[in-house]
């Protein structure tokens, strides 16, 4: 209860708070680490650090030994005099559960990046750092696991210390490809301003500047360098970590060096020449010993040598004297000599103390909140900072000011919301009772027994007044206990939502009326509101924005929660009592006017889907409101229905395409011609059965007419080279910008579009000219009619027509010059609407499209003039086929179909990568795994210092099931590999193919369906969506046979 106080009491002292969180690949150690620290507060034992693994609170976490959730704990740390507050976040490192990284990410200011000094930078770590980067917040390294080198690898110090090197490159060569994209960004940027400001002022001379600005830019505080204070190297396991700040202080006093020359030289190519008692540069050169090498790790070497190795009593006994430690004779005693290993070493180096005095030291406090950052937060989506209104914009000083003022306008955002069990809730726990209260109820139980005595004695003399009071007063006294246990097992199946949230600025004080502002809420309707208004006024509703009382604030702690009063500006805090305002993330704040935060960054695609129903259907509801609290805790799967559910298959998506038609050789044509017997006639005819009123040439223009005759389009398609699909996939938030601001101009609004992303859009339409090259693409890019489906999508709607000219998707790349007036066609909006159904489903298994192009070549309408002009609406000639428009998209639509189907089709398969570390006596059966499964491998390395072998390939989601377990059957263990989304790829087998020549005939049959992998899966598909599956299931009847009978 002290620390709780005390906590409390920091919470107010906004410079001594840091908040931050671990990060790292998947078991780097970040629990093991985050253990160590809630030791140091002494919540748990020192002794059960890195054992107990305090964070994972939950029992499947516990089980299979990764952290799936990420969970808080308020610690404190007194270092230099100062005690500060530290909000600690351990977040998961699988990617199954990237989203929960995001979620912390967002609350932090600063990040402990752990790395396994033996694995080194892995994926993950790549995308952690990353992510730290896009949310400005600060990291600082931990290298975990160096026990590893000695123990396993078996590394002399000086190759340990070589291999410390390699790590500590290949970090900063994440950050600097980081920074150095950052960087030139900021240039262009720039180089535009200049540009517009020279032409305004029309000045003629011109200065070119060629240097990309990387010279100027000052990056040294970004890279981590043991000098700079910012690398602690540990082995979280037996609870020792250190910085050289700790090795320079010990040897300034031992050596009577200053310990800021030790500081500079303690890392790097230094080495002591003990003649000369000078430090001197060139080790490497020279064939000498490091200084870290001398001065620190042969200390370590030689402390596991004589503990863990050789095990000398009297070698561990004088070094315990000689450094001042104590150590209990128990475990001196130890069977294991890891116990006394780190009995030893968590006194000597704890790592507690590294870690955390290197965090107080280099991460901001919430007051250093850089303005960058919060314009950042506060700018949703394609908008400019400076284009929201001016109440808005001033709320930049309150998170600047970060206040915990009375004034200050209260600003919280929360990330995630979390479930509790209610009996976790501190109001439903039992609290230790204190001395009075026991003796208090020691009290009250020795009258109830003199009372009940009485009673006993009594009652063998009946009809005492006495008595019968005394029976009518303990009745009901039990019929409320026995009401209140009914109400706390209905309280027990009932989870209560906490809401993850950090404060931006202001107080939240329990019972205060405030606003939840959600992600799509539009700040500038908050002009509407009278002014000065707060969430306890009555209000007129604005979507998006609900009032509401704060309920409970906790202070989170682990798996357990303090209730709180009040939490000022800059802490990490639970919030009670939201579930009914809060679907996943929201902003509060007291003042209408507060934007809502800009979205977080999920990294993970979900790429697979399940279909749920309940075994029993009467059930259902209680799966909906199951699905409904899953929806809101994670997009990670859990049920809290407690109902037994049967779930479907993995839905597994697939894309569908056009290819090019191959190209044969001529010689092989020749020959082909000459084998392909009278069959390739028959397929032909059979391929190409299209309905009456569909016109297909032999280029595959699909002329088509609607129902009334009105209206003819011709389409045609074409497939789009794959960089072109793969830049519209990655700019969908662009199109989709692009798309609202047509919507805008078409309904005569103007939307003012951030800067940088208008340059975006450019740069994107300069790539996509670039990649639509040659005759056939000829000023295509500026005749983009529409993107799909779902108006962003890879695929795209060109505009052939001849003589048709409609605003071009680009004008908001052009709004100054006015362009000379290119205007709408009616029903411009039906053609593009069917091209957008069409791109839905595609005609093979109803799939969506992708990087297809659909070229509309004509597109002719013979309408009188009333009609066209709303003569429909007023009913006079409405034809027996419906509506017009209506007619026009089916048109559009079935055209889109059939142009597709003029062209050799093709399935799209998602594909995961997944990096595989294996040894090399197992390398043969992962390799068999892969391509058993339809897996690619795409690069094979040996890990340097290690007998590993690193394996990128890339494997077909469809036979994806079950690969990390039989991968890991294969290798006893020893590799698994996580999957993580990354791209569309063509499967190049057809599906529609079925054998032609006489050879084929020979080598697959008639039916040839066994070896054609993209028919197999477009028939599972149809066959989950209930479509026709062309299979013959009998063919010659009177070839079967019984197998008993014939065995
Ligand atoms: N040898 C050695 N093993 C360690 C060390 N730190 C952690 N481990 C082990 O590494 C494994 C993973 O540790 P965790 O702390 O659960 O890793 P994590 O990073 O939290 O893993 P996720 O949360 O699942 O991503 C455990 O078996 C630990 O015992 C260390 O310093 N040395
Ligand atoms: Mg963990």
């Amino acid at each position: 209860m002290i620390i709780l106080e005390k906590i409390i009491a920091l919470q107010k002292k906004t410079p001594h708070i840091r908040n931050l969180c671990i990060l790292a690949h998947v078991d780097h150690g970040k629990t093991t680490l985050a253990d160590c620290l809630v030791a140091s507060n002494g919540i748990i034992s020192s002794r059960l650090a890195g054992k107990l693994r305090y964070l994972d609170s939950r029992e499947d976490e516990q089980i299979r030994g990764i952290t799936m959730k990420s969970s808080a704990i308020s610690l404190h740390y007194t270092t230099g005099g100062n005690e500060y507050l530290i909000n600690l976040i351990d977040s998961p490192g699988h990617v199954d559960f990237s989203s929960e990284v995001s979620t912390a990410v967002r609350l932090c200011d600063g990040a402990i990046v752990v790395v396994d000094a033996v694995e080194g930078v892995c994926p993950q770590t790549q995308v952690v750092l990353r992510q730290a980067w896009l949310e400005n917040i600060r990291p600082v390294l931990v290298i975990n696991k160096i026990d590893r080198l000695i123990v396993e690898l078996k590394l002399t110090s000086q190759e340990a210390y070589t291999h410390l090197q390699k790590i500590l490159e290949q970090v900063n060569a994440v950050t600097g490809s980081l920074f150095t994209s950052k960087v030139l960004e900021e240039r262009a940027e720039k180089d535009a301003e200049a540009q517009s400001s020279c032409t305004e002022n029309g000045s003629g001379d011109q200065v070119y500047d060629w240097s990309a600005g990387l010279e100027e830019t000052d990056d040294s505080d970004l890279y981590f360098s043991p000098d700079r204070g910012n690398v602690v190297f540990a082995s979280a396991i037996d609870g020792w970590g250190f910085s050289i700040h700790q090795f320079a202080e010990m040897y300034s006093q031992k050596m009577g060096i200053r310990s800021s020359v030790l500081l500079k030289t303690l890392w790097g190519d230094f080495y002591l020449n003990a003649k000369a008692k000078k430090i001197m540069k060139g080790a490497q050169s020279k064939g000498k010993k490091p200084l870290f090498v001398q001065l620190v790790l042969d200390n370590i070497w030689s402390m596991y040598d004589a503990v863990v190795t050789r095990r000398d009593k009297e070698k561990v006994e004088k070094m315990v004297t000689s450094l001042g430690l104590k150590v209990m004779s128990r475990d001196l005693r130890h069977s294991d000599p890891k116990v006394l290993l780190s009995a030893i070493c968590s006194q000597w180096l704890p790592v507690s103390q590294a870690v955390l005095s290197m965090v107080c030291e280099k991460l901001p406090s919430p007051a250093e909140i850089s303005a960058e950052r919060v314009e950042k937060l506060m700018s949703v989506g394609a908008r400019r900072f400076d284009s929201l209104p001016e109440q808005t914009q001033e709320l930049k000083k309150a998170f600047l000011d970060c206040s915990a003022d009375e004034t200050a306008p209260v600003i919280v955002f929360v990330s995630k919301m979390f479930a509790v069990d209610s009996k976790a809730l501190p109001q439903n726990k039992q609290r230790p009772l204190t001395q009075e209260e026991i003796a208090q109820r020691r009290e009250q139980a020795r009258q109830r027994h003199a009372e009940r005595q009485a009673a006993n004695q009594s009652a063998e003399s009946p009809g005492s007044a006495d008595t019968g009071g005394a029976s009518t007063t303990v009745a009901p006294a039990s019929g409320t206990e026995a009401l209140s246990v009914k109400t706390a097992v209905e309280e027990d199946n009932k989870e209560h939502f906490v809401a993850f949230a950090r404060v931006y600025s202001g107080v939240l004080r329990k019972g205060q009326k405030v606003f939840v502002l959600g992600p799509k809420y539009d700040p500038s309707l908050a002009l509407r509101l009278p002014e000065g208004c707060s969430a306890a006024d009555v209000l007129p509703s604005v979507p998006h924005m609900a009032c509401c009382t704060v309920d409970s604030l906790y202070l989170l702690m682990g798996r357990e929660l303090e209730e709180l009063d009040e939490v000022p500006t800059g802490n990490v805090l639970g919030i009670g009592g939201m579930e009914e305002f809060i679907l996943k993330s929201a902003t509060i704040s007291t003042s209408p006017s507060c934007p809502p935060f800009t979205p977080l960054n999920f990294e993970a695609t979900p790429i697979v889907r399940v279909a749920v129903e309940p075994k029993h259907p009467s059930e259902m509801p209680k799966l909906v409101r199951g699905m409904r609290l899953l929806n809101q805790a994670d997009p990670c799967a859990e049920v809290f229905a407690k109902i037994e559910i049967s779930a479907s298959k993995p839905i597994i998506p697939f894309r569908e395409t056009v290819i090019r038609p191959p190209k044969v050789d001529m010689v092989n044509e020749d020959m082909g011609k000459q084998q392909k017997v009278a069959v390739i006639h028959q397929v032909k005819e059979e391929q190409t059965k299209y309905p009456e009123g569909v016109q297909v040439d032999s280029t595959g223009l699909v002329t088509l007419t609607t129902p009334n005759k009105m209206a003819t389009v011709g389409v045609r398609a074409i497939p789009l080279p794959e960089e072109v699909t793969r830049l519209l996939e990655d700019n969908v938030e662009l199109i989709r910008t692009m798309e609202q601001f047509s919507l805008f101009v078409w309904e005569d609004k103007t939307l003012d579009i951030n800067q940088k992303i208008l340059e975006n859009i450019q740069e994107f339409k300069v790539k996509l000219e670039s990649n639509l090259q040659g005759r056939k693409w000829r000023g295509a890019v500026e005749r983009i009619w529409a993107f799909g489906p779902r108006r962003c999508g890879p695929n795209i709607l060109l505009n052939s027509v001849e003589g048709y000219r409609r605003p071009s998707v680009w004008q908001c790349l052009e709004r100054e010059k006015e362009t000379e007036k290119a205007e709408i066609r009616d029903f411009d909006n039906s053609i593009a609407s069917g091209f957008q159904l069409a791109t839905l489903s595609g005609p093979m298994c109803e799939e969506l499209l992708m990087g297809v192009c659909f070229s509309v070549e004509t597109w002719d309408m013979k309408l009188s003039a009333p009609l066209a002009h709303g003569a429909e609406a007023a009913g006079s000639s409405v034809d027996c086929y419906g509506p017009f428009s209506g007619q026009l998209i089916a048109a559009m639509k079935e055209a889109c179909r059939y142009a597709f189907q003029a062209k050799p089709q093709r399935l799209m398969a998602a594909m995961y990568t997944c990096e595989i570390m294996a040894t090399a006596e197992v390398l043969g059966r992962v390799y068999a795994v892969l391509s058993k499964r339809e897996g690619r491998v795409l690069q094979e390395e040996m890990k340097e210092g290690t007998d590993m072998f690193i394996i990128k390939a890339v494997l077909p989601v469809a036979e994806s099931f079950g690969f990390a377990d039989e991968i890991r059957k294969r290798t006893s263990g020893l590799a698994s590999p996580q999957l993580v989304f990354s791209h569309w790829e063509v499967i190049s087998s057809d599906p529609f193919w079925v054998p032609t020549t006489e050879e084929e005939y020979l080598h697959f049959g008639e039916k040839a369906d066994s070896s054609n992998q993209a028919l197999k899966y477009m028939n599972a598909v149809r066959r989950r969506k209930g479509l026709y599956v062309e299979e013959k299931i009998v063919e010659h009847a009177e070839k079967q046979r019984t197998l008993s009978k014939n065995k």
